[in-house]
Parts: structure tokens; sequence; C-alpha cells
């Protein structure tokens, strides 16, 4: 997985609707670089350095795969779109949109056009006033200082005022807090883990995940699926029965919902494809045992993605044994799932089609999946 950067941005408006402009910048920030994890009140503050009118100004901190140099030229893209002039060097002038990027982790730059941290942020109150709001113990990796020290040092004594106004955090768009529990499903290789991390980690879930790696069947019956087909699906019966009673009884406390990669579910439609009729009527039986007192999803999303597709991400995930699975396998339980769901009249089901869509690497991809999970 790609690892996260953490980004402090200050923002700037002097120009028209300057709030609008704050927001749509947030919202931008939010589509095309990533997730925002805080935003800082707003301030209106004296134009420093130059005549101008008053400027708003605030601070967001986001996590984003990107590197520092791809935020530069998406913070730029973004200021062109939001009707900012040309960039004329060393005079300053009133704009509707300016984005800095005053942190980025605690790594230190000096290229010609990508300074960081911002060389300028200790002597702004502008700067300071807000990034103290949401980073105040976050330490300056040039200077040593907190944010809370820089600003008692400043020498910029201009009079920053908070106004009585939030800036709204985009990613309330999707709104999950209806469900307690969200089940995610899909064939062998759709992205069902990725997009259940990805989603506790954005919205705050408890993430449970199929512990298939420590199943010692698995392998074996890749290689030998007659002979340790039956006790493959039951062992995963029992772990997954096991875990949902276990994982899903307490909801944490600091844990807004749960996601999980798996429905339980799925024992009995993998189990119709790899079993005999005698031994998956046995199975079965043991099956609804189980099924009867256990939590459902209040939600469940199909992830559906076409039999090429599976394998190329098969073969990219790199398991071994299950590098021989063939298309026709991947048909059976791709029919097994759709089957079982077109039947169903108690669970909420979505499936979503996501054969043209690449969730993992394409940022938009993931917004759109989002509101279609979310989507009443
Ligand atoms: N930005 C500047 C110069 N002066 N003054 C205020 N109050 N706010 C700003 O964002 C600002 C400024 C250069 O980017
Ligand atoms: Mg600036
Ligand atoms: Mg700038």
């Amino acid at each position: 997985m790609n690892s996260t950067n953490h980004v402090y941005i200050a923002l700037g408006s002097n120009k028209g609707d300057r709030l609008k402009y704050l927001q749509d910048a947030v919202n931008l920030i939010f589509t095309e670089i990533g997730k925002v994890n805080s935003i800082a009140k707003v301030y209106n503050t004296p134009a420093l350095g130059f005549a101008g009118d008053d400027f708003l100004n605030t601070c967001i901190c986001i996590e984003t795969t990107d590197t520092a140099e791809n935020v530069l030229e998406k913070l730029q893209v973004i200021e062109k779109k939001l009707g900012r002039d040309k960039i004329q060097s060393g005079t300053y002038e009133s704009r509707t949109i300016d984005l800095d990027i005053l942190f980025f982790n605690t790594e230190i730059y000096n290229q010609d056009d990508l300074v960081i941290p911002h060389p300028e942020l200790q002597n702004r109150q502008f700067v300071l006033q807000p990034l103290k709001d949401i980073a105040s113990k976050i330490e300056h990796p040039k200077l040593k200082k907190t944010t809370e020290e820089l600003v008692l040092e400043c020498d910029d004594k201009s009079s920053v005022e908070a106004i009585k106004i939030w800036l709204k955090n985009p990613s309330k768009q999707f709104n999950f807090s209806s469900y307690n529990y969200i089940a995610i499903e899909g064939n062998i290789g759709a992205g069902k883990t990725s997009l259940a991390h990805q989603i506790s980690n954005d919205f705050n879930a408890k993430l449970i995940l199929e512990r298939f790696a420590d199943n010692p069947f698995l392998p074996k019956f890749y290689e030998e699926p007659q002979r340790y087909a039956f006790t493959l699906e039951m062992s995963f019966l029992a772990d997954r029965y096991q875990q949902i009673s276990d994982d899903l009884s307490q909801l944490d406390l600091f844990k807004d919902f749960i996601v999980s990669d798996y429905d339980i579910y799925k024992s009995l439609i993998f189990s119709k494809i790899t079993l005999p009729e005698d031994e998956f009527k046995l199975y079965r039986k043991l099956f609804y045992l189980m099924y009867k007192d256990i939590a459902k999803p209040e939600l469940y999303v199909y992830l559906y993605q076409n039999t090429e597709r599976l394998q190329e991400n098969i073969k990219k995930r790199g398991r071994d044994y299950e590098q021989n699975i063939d298309d026709e396998y991947l048909e059976k339980i791709n029919s097994g799932y759709l089957d079982f769901l077109k039947k169903q009249t108690e669970l909420n089901v979505k499936i979503i089609d996501i054969s043209d869509k690449d969730f993992v690497n394409n940022r938009n991809d993931y917004l759109w999946l989002l509101g279609e999970i979310c989507r009443e």
C-alpha cells in the first residue's frame, strides 16, 4: 500500500466572495488530492506586505499519497480553476485564492519553486493563528519550535480575528450515519479488502477482515479441491462465525460503524460450488443453525468486476496459491453470488459495477464509488 503523507496547507482569499473561494478550494483539494483531516477556523486578516482588502485565511491538514511536487502542481491547477490571475513574482496583489504548502510531513525541500516548510510562516499571524487551531503541538522541522511557540515569538502583531462561520468538511457529503454495519462483498480479486480498508480509514469505521491468510486448508484446497473442500468450507465457516459474533457484539466507543470485507453468507455461496451435493446438504444444515443468530449487515455491497480484470488483480497481488484459478471458477462464483442476491428479500443489497473503474489508484473513481454506496 502507498504510504500516506500529511500536508498542512494555508488558504487565503481577498477578492470576490472570499468565503466561497475558501470552501471551493477545500472541496477541490478533497476531490483532487486527498482526505481532509482537519480545518481551522476562518480568520479575517489585514493584507500584510501590500495595500489591499482584508483577507480571509485558514489552514487545513490533509492526507494524500501524492508527492510534494504533485501536491504543489495540483494546488496551482486549483488556483487557476478558481480564477487566480497569473502570478507575478516579486509583488503581491489581491487574489481570489492562494494555496501554499506549509508542512509536508516533517520533510524539508529547497527547490526553486518548492520550499517547505513555507519560508515565511513564522513571520505571519495570518498563517500561525489558524495553524495553531489544528497543529499547536506540531514542531517546525527546521526551527524546532511548535506552532504555539512560534505564535508567541512572532513579530507580526496584526490583529487577526476568527469569524463565526466554519468551512464544511467535504467528506460530509458521504453519509454513512444510517448504517452500523456494512459488508463489502465481491469475487476473488474484486478489491473488497482494499475498499474496506479505505472506508475504515476515511470514515472512522472499525474494520473486520477475513482471516483467510491463516487458513492452512486454502493452499491445499487449490492443489486438491475434492479432498479439501469440505474441511476448507468448515474452517472458513467456523472462523467467520466466531469473528462476526465476537467483533460485532461490541461497537467500539470510538468508531462510528463497522465495515467488513466479507459477509458470512459467502460460506454457502462458495460451498455450493466446491462441495458435492450430499456434502453441501449437510453443510447447509449447519450453516443455517449458525446463520440464524448472527448479526446481518445493514448494507451489503457487491462489487461486480469482470473476469479479465479479476485475473489481472489476482496476478498483481501475487498470492502463489491463487495463480492457477481459472476463469470458469470465477464465473461460477460470480453467478453463485448473483443467484443469492436475486433471491434476497431481507438484506439491503447494492450491486455496483466497477468493471471500468480503478478505485484503488484513481481518486475520482473512489469518490464515485463512495457516492454509489451512500446514495439513497
Ligand atoms: N498572503 C500574502 C501576502 N499578504 N496577507 C494576509 N492577510 N493574508 C494572506 O494570505 C496574505 C497576505 C502572500 O501570499
Ligand atoms: Mg501566499
Ligand atoms: Mg502562493
